[in-house]
């Protein structure tokens, strides 16, 4: 392969050149957040774009190391603030890294057994994804939360076990910041205290 190379703007994460970018709204979402109703009612008044990924054309294959950029939109639903799906990697010991590059994140890593670890993914941040653990990160400020990563190409996404349960705690907007509390799907409760 010739090189290949992409121009991030660092502030928006906006990419040109060797990229792809994708596009997840809210449609796209559906069963991630842990109000059903409120999902619903703002997924079918204005289905917001939730986050965009702008992805290298460096191959998923054993040896290469793609990498992207996610810009996370400010938002929320049913008080739940936007966030990325979440993933394990399918081969599961392979590990990623994050680097925080504008905005405020929270990025969530969870072990199979729901044992739950919180960075905060601010601009300058290298966040290790420890081989094993699903990651997400949740955009916890008031402007576009953007942050660059980088994985083995051989680790592929297992969305599977995300779709089904989530993670084991919500991010909601509490009085005076983000609140971190057990979630229903994984718990079997309300997650409003
Ligand atoms: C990061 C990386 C990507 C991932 C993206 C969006 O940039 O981990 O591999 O696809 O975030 O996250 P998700 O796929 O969980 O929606
Ligand atoms: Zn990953």
């Amino acid at each position: 392969m010739s090189a290949l190379q992409t121009l991030y703007d660092l502030r928006t994460g906006a990419g040109t050149g060797d990229v792809v970018r994708v596009v997840r709204t809210l449609a796209d979402m559906d069963g991630h957040f842990a109000d059903p109703e409120a999902y619903q009612a703002a997924r079918d008044a204005h289905n917001p774009v939730v986050y965009e990924v702008f992805w290298s054309t460096v191959p998923e294959a054993e040896g290469e190391v793609p990498y992207c950029t996610t810009v996370i939109q400010p938002g929320v639903v049913g008080g739940e603030y936007f966030m990325t799906k979440g993933h394990f990697h399918s081969k599961r010991m392979t590990g990623e890294v994050y680097l925080g590059l504008s905005g405020s994140g929270l990025l969530l890593l969870m072990d199979e057994g729901g044992v739950l670890e919180v960075v905060n993914l601010n601009p300058g941040v290298a966040a290790y994804v420890t081989p094993g653990w699903a990651h997400r990160v949740v955009n916890v400020g008031r402007e576009p939360c953007v942050f660059f990563a980088a994985y083995p190409g051989d680790a592929g996404h297992d969305y599977g076990s995300i779709a089904e349960r989530g993670f084991s705690q919500v991010v909601l907007q509490g009085p005076v910041g983000p609140e971190l509390l057990p979630s229903p799907r994984w718990h079997g409760g309300k997650a409003k205290p």
